[in-house]
């Protein structure tokens, strides 16, 4: 990174942007920190549709010497970009092309299958919620049908399929990260869906549908656990702290 390059982390609390300041805190990159507070509607103030027109977080800026911005959207993008440029001494990146497939993989895995599938139950919760005042019921019926038939089935697929790859890499490399035997871009995307969403909140995962997850899901609860460990996470934990109060009321 050049001496007066700027790099803007657009924050938005309880969301997927807080893997971006680990991201960044990992790869020790300096970056100024933008916050933003959800409405009680639990969405993105409309302050954030002046950086992207999605209005979502996170969002990057990358303002160069000569004033030129970069907005980059999408955390899958994101992560990788700053991986491609700013992670020379492979903190992060895995050296061995196999093992960078596996990565990019799970760059991708994590928003467009298992996040997608909690953002629909999440909204089914909320979609509860909402009914109006003598059809929620009804409403409760409806979502749980729905759920019961396509989501949560799917959701509890996924969950097996990500513990049969911890499994394996325990016992062919006696690793406990996701890709190669360290903490890659890998770990930090699924970060937000595995351990904020589903294992460090029970009683969400509960709700959403999934119980006994320690127990079904043995090497996820470890692998969360290891995470929240990881001192860098603390940091970028701490370094919000003030600001991340409010969680999904489900
Ligand atoms: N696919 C995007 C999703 C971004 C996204 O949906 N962010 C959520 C926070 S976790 C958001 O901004 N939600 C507020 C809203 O939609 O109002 C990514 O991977 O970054």
């Amino acid at each position: 990174m050049s001496q007066s390059e700027r790099i803007v982390v657009h924050w938005l609390n309880y969301s997927r942007s807080q893997r971006i300041i680990w991201l960044l805190e990992e790869l020790n990159i300096p970056f100024e920190l933008k916050t933003y507070k959800r409405t009680k509607e639990f969405r993105a103030p409309l302050e954030l549709d002046d950086v992207h027109p999605l209005g979502k977080s996170p969002v990057i800026e990358i303002i160069k010497p000569d004033g030129e911005k970069k907005v980059l959207a999408e955390s899958g993008h994101i992560i990788q970009y700053f991986l491609k440029h700013y992670d020379p001494n492979h903190i992060l990146t895995p050296t061995n092309p196999k093992e960078l497939e596996e990565m990019d993989y799970f760059l991708h895995y994590s928003e467009g299958s298992l996040n997608s599938l909690l953002v629909t139950l999440l909204v089914h919760q909320f979609a509860k919620q909402k009914a109006p005042f003598g059809t929620r019921f009804l409403m409760g019926l409806l979502v749980k049908g729905i759920d019961d038939q396509f989501y949560l089935p799917e959701l509890k697929k996924n969950l097996n399929f990500l513990e049969n790859v911890l499994i394996k890499q325990k016992k062919e490399l006696n690793s406990k990260y996701f890709v190669g035997n360290s903490l890659t871009g890998a770990d930090i995307i699924l970060s937000f869906p595995i351990l904020t969403n589903i294992f460090s909140s029970k009683d969400s995962a509960k709700a959403l549908g999934v119980n006994d997850i320690e127990k079904r899901w043995p090497n996820l609860n470890e692998w969360s656990e290891n995470i929240a460990k990881e001192p860098k996470f603390i940091k970028a934990k701490e370094l919000v702290a003030e600001y991340d109060t409010i969680t999904p009321n489900i």
